[in-house]
């Protein structure tokens, strides 16, 4: 049955049904289906989508549409991550944002949500993040954890920058580093000088524990 909803939520990404994927978010949280095993599964489909476009089989409207339907099932799965993990122990802080240029903001939103439930307070920043608006972010609110996320070869540079720009203020030492998206490798995050990278949300989670040694 579990997989049966997954499928139909997965569909419904597949072709860009907005309604669909809502309401089959709704039928996977009252059947009390996993909600990180929703988004594992809604990833895959937005996956497939941009593959189809990166190949040239699929077209701008393909990933707007696909885009569209996850966003409108996310909130409804992110609640209930939120709800099952809402036991609050405060790990830590983290300020979060997709950088400048970019506008990708599913997998972003994705680590905050599961940053929340596992008890970080998390001040996400959102998308198109200026390397000035990191920087102020991580003094206002006293981060122990800068969490960057690109998802295009042309905005990762991006990263580097608002690591440079915290080194010229004085700042790099304050905060630990953490970046991701799927723009990525641990190459690249390792030629920058971030404390750590991971493909995967969950794996954000448990590197955002082991950068504050809990
Ligand atoms: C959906 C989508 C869009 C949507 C975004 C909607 C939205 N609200 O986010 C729209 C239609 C707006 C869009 C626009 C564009 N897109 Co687009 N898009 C995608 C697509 C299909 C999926 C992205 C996504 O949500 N993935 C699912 C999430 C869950 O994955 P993720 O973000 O990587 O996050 C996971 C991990 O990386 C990790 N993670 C994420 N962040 C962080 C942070 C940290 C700290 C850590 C540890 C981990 C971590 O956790 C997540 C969960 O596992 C990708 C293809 C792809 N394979 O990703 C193309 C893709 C990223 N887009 C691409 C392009 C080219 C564009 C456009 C330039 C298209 C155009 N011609 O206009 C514009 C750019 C707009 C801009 N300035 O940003 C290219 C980029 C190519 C490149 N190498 O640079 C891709 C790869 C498609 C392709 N195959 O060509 N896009």
């Amino acid at each position: 049955m579990s997989t049966d909803v997954l499928e139909e939520l997965k569909k419904a990404i597949l072709t860009y049904n907005r309604e669909g994927a809502a309401s089959w978010a709704r039928k996977a949280v009252q059947e009390k289906i996993d909600p990180v095993e929703a988004l594992d599964v809604m990833t895959v489909a937005i996956r497939q989508i941009g593959d189809g476009f990166g190949k040239g089989e699929l077209w701008l409207p393909d990933l707007v549409g696909a885009a569209a339907a996850m966003t409108s099932a996310m909130p409804i799965i992110e609640e209930e991550i939120k709800r099952v993990g809402a036991k609050r122990e405060s790990v830590g802080t983290v300020v979060i944002g997709t950088v400048y240029g970019d506008i990708h903001t599913i997998g972003k939103t994705m680590v905050a949500t599961l940053l929340t439930a596992d008890g970080f307070a998390v001040n996400d920043l959102g998308i198109n993040v200026t390397a000035e608006s990191f920087v102020q972010g991580i003094a206002e609110n006293k981060a122990d954890i800068l969490a960057m996320s690109a998802l295009m070869t042309t905005t990762a540079p991006e990263q580097r920058k608002v690591i440079e720009t915290l080194k010229k203020e004085g700042l790099r030492d304050n905060v630990k580093i953490m970046v991701g998206g799927g723009a990525i490798t641990q190459d690249f995050a390792d030629s920058i000088g971030a404390d750590g990278y991971d493909p995967t949300a969950p794996g954000a989670v448990k590197l955002a524990r082991r950068l504050v040694g809990k």
